[in-house]
């Protein structure tokens, strides 16, 4: 198939072509095939609208949905040339952050491949998140420009002028086709200026003019907040991303035929976080302009829009102050007043005003007076919202609440990043499982197959190779396969602790000093970029690599143990890192996390959590029982009482538990001031000592010594790999297209 299509275009064969030619002849072979599918169908659309989607690399994962990457893979070898090579050459697009972004292209993924019309509408950020590099044991931020000329983007006709307070600007629209497994192809439409200008920011960083908005609007994602200039950026990001989605969905829904009084017939409106809140302000101005009175405008776009949440964390929730979006978009202002005062009039709370007294408008309230539905992303998370953190609009509006318990797209996340583990699982028990994904409980039948159990040993053990091989010509690193590999990879925050599992490190680290050697050597993984500003999970970073430094290089230790971190933690590398790992650390102070997503990955790919009762860990935990995932921690009721009453103190815990002295201690002793900066490491050490804001010491000791069974219960080889395949056979339930089907059932009701 290849081999015609080069020869028809270049005139080449495979074996004559670069891995480079060979990667641009497969895109446009991909982008052709795509096109050719169904693209429409039904009145009703879903516009999927977030800031971010973190959508990975998508070569392999249009081969696979297209049906065609065995044939491509096959074709290539005989050739001499190798699709993981191939792969290489693709840049990972930079258009997310964390667990948000990518559940957003989870969602794109499995909205195609369950037939459904929806579509995903952003920004294309040029330089997108900043790409980390380590220099001298700190976290450095540097520019990461992935659109090169070989890029998934397509550049559309359509254009719509959007009115800024000072200015307006005509807005550049790019789509990603986005293709469902064996069923049709969407699009993913990013929207853009013709203005952007790169160069701008100054060399070896990611500073650049913060008030110069013609230039730099969509370059970076999540641009420094720290100042009154960044800030007004970010509300001139998201008012140009809702006014472009406002624009384009009354524009389609025109064409299929919507009189627009029907608007909520043709388009569903998903709002993903607050980012893009000012949609519904937006469509309001919008319907007002096409002749609709403002009453009935609201009433229409309130059966439109529907808004998940995905956090409690206070500091997270957005409140524009009015004077911001007086400046950048003033066109709304009147209608957030009006909304405000619909709302004062009817409840007598200030709690549930869009404006508070300070004139500061909270996105989430207005999303929830304004929208019909409200969902949290795991079951514990929902509850939470509805008994504690938005209990006031429970009670207005129980019948808006509903949870959606996250899901990861399967493609990705098993049949593309772990080929081993799926042609064990086709082996065992057929390629049902790829389409309904509960079908995976049929391994269960082996579980007492001693021969399945080694074979997937082995599978894991080959990943753990290929993983050590991919990082040591990507980072570097020297890994031991023999190792446990105990792995803790997603955005550095410091709810999510990374500063308890380095606590254990040190812990362990002069365990082994006073000579107490583990049986099987432990290798510890961190990945995890901290927010440019975000001073203390940077602290946070410092001492993760100079934990990675001091294991490396004392004999007495690094046979036995290492601390590893790896640089730029991204898709591409979470796709060799997750199926290669023994342990999944998820150990969120409970309460916090609102699902994770990691969790469910590396299940799905046979590791064992060890984790707090927190997000979906929750579901995991009821899915696999108890001797298949170890839980520590005191609960979300406690922590939540804990905060409630301000009882906590985090000095208490450093005077009367030596464990946790010795370790805390050691953070700023004298082997780690050798290696690190005073500043850095002192500030975090009174932060702990001090503040501890997210109770990591209350848990140390259940945490220790849960980490110390698993690694014993690891020694039992089969004992362990029937963990394994527990945690995979009961993985089926995180399948994003279950997530979607609800969502579809309960919310867009798309035909
Ligand atoms: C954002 C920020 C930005 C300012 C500093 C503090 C802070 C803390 C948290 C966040 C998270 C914003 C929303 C988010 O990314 N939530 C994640 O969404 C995932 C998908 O639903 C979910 O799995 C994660 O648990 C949740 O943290």
């Amino acid at each position: 198939m290849l081999e015609n299509y080069l020869m028809k275009h270049f005139n080449k064969t495979i074996a004559e072509c670069t891995d480079e030619e060979i990667y641009a002849a497969l895109l446009l072979l991909t982008k052709e095939k795509a096109t050719k599918r169904v693209t429409e169908k039904g009145k009703k659309k879903l516009y999927y609208i977030s800031a971010e989607f973190l959508i990975g690399k998508l070569l392999s994962n249009n081969l696979i949905n297209l049906g065609i990457y065995d044939a491509i893979a096959n074709e290539l070898a005989a050739n001499g040339k190798s699709i993981t090579l191939i792969e290489e050459v693709e840049q990972e697009p930079s258009l997310g952050n964390g667990g948000l972004g990518r559940l957003a292209a989870c969602f794109l993924d499995s909205i195609a491949t369950l037939g459904l019309n929806g579509d995903g509408i952003g920004l294309n950020y040029h330089l997108g998140l900043f790409k980390q590099v380590f220099e001298k044991n700190l976290q450095k931020e540097t520019i990461n420009p992935w659109i090169d000329d070989h890029s998934w983007l397509t550049k559309r006709d359509e254009a719509y002028t959007v009115e800024f307070g000072d200015f307006s600007i005509k807005s550049t629209l790019y789509d990603i086709a986005v293709t469902g497994y064996e069923n049709r192809t969407n699009e993913l439409h990013l929207f853009d200026i013709d203005t952007v200008d790169e160069t701008i920011v100054k060399k070896d960083s990611i500073s650049f003019d913060k008030e110069e908005i013609k230039k730099n609007l969509t370059l970076f994602l999540y641009p420094d907040d720290s100042d009154e200039a960044g800030n007004l950026l970010r509300v001139y990001q998201q008012y140009f991303m809702v006014s472009n989605a406002a624009q384009f969905i009354i524009a389609e829904a025109k064409k299929r035929g919507s009189n627009l009084h029907d608007l909520a017939d043709y388009a569903a409106v998903q709002i993903n976080d607050t980012h893009p809140s000012m949609v519904i302000p937006e469509l309001i101005r919008l319907l007002e302009k096409e002749g609709i009175k403002f009453e009935e405008a609201v009433e229409i776009v309130t059966n439109t829009c529907a808004y998940t949440n995905h956090t409690i964390l206070a500091e997270a929730l957005e409140k524009w102050p009015v004077k911001f979006i007086k400046k950048v978009a003033p066109a709304i202002v009147p209608i957030i007043e009006k909304l405000n005062d619909i709302v004062v009039k009817k409840y007598d709370d200030p709690a549930v005003a869009i404006i508070d007294k300070d004139d500061r408008i909270h996105m989430a309230h207005m999303d929830i007076h304004f929208g019909h539905s409200v969902n949290g992303v795991a079951y514990l998370h929902t509850e939470i919202l509805k008994n504690t953190e938005l209990n006031k609009f429970y009670k207005l509006y129980p019948e808006k609440f509903n949870n959606k318990t996250n899901g990861i797209t399967f493609r990705r996340w098993l049949l593309h990043c772990d080929h081993d583990l799926t042609k064990y699982i086709e082996n065992h028990i057929g390629t049902g499982f790829k389409n309904d994904a509960t079908e995976l409980e049929e391994l269960l039948n082996y579980i007492d197959d001693e021969k399945s159990l080694y074979d997937l040993l082995s599978v894991k053990a080959e990943n753990k190779k290929i993983l050590k091989n991919f990082l040591k010509r990507t980072d570097g690193i020297e890994l031991n396969e023999n190792s446990i590999f105990d792995v803790q990879v997603k955005r550095l925050h410091e709810y999510k602790r990374q500063q308890l599992n380095c606590l254990y490190a040190i812990h362990k680290y002069l365990e082994i000093k006073a000579g107490k050697k583990p049986s099987t050597p432990i290798t510890m993984l961190f990945g995890a970029k901290a927010a440019p500003a975000y001073t203390i999970a940077k602290d946070i970073i410092h001492l993760i690599l100079c934990l990675q430094e001091l294991t490396a290089n004392d004999p007495d230790v690094a046979p036995y143990f290492r601390v590893v971190m790896v640089e730029n933690y991204n898709v591409t590398k979470a796709e060799k890192v997750i199926p290669a790992a023994d342990i999944s650390e998820q150990i969120s102070l409970a309460s916090k996390e609102a699902s994770g997503t990691g969790n469910m990955k590396f299940m799905l790919n046979g590791a064992v959590t060890v984790g707090t009762m927190d997000g979906a860990n929750v579901e995991i935990a009821q899915f696999v029982g108890e001797d298949n995932i170890y839980i520590f921690g005191e609960d979300s009721d406690t922590v939540i009482k804990r905060y409630a009453d301000a009882s906590y103190v985090s000095k208490d815990y450093y005077k009367k538990n030596p464990v946790i002295k010795e370790a805390v201690d050691f953070i700023v002793g004298k082997e780690m001031m050798k290696l690190g900066n005073k500043e850095n490491l002192e500030r975090l050490y009174n932060e702990l000592l001090n503040k501890d804001w997210f109770m990591t010491f209350p848990d140390v000791d259940d945490y220790f010594a849960t980490k110390e069974r698993a690694y014993k219960d690891y020694e039992d080889r089969l004992g362990w790999a029937r963990k394994m395949l527990v945690n995979i056979a009961k993985a089926g339930f995180f399948s994003s297209d279950r997530t979607i089907e609800e969502y579809n059932r309960d919310i867009w009701k798309l035909s």
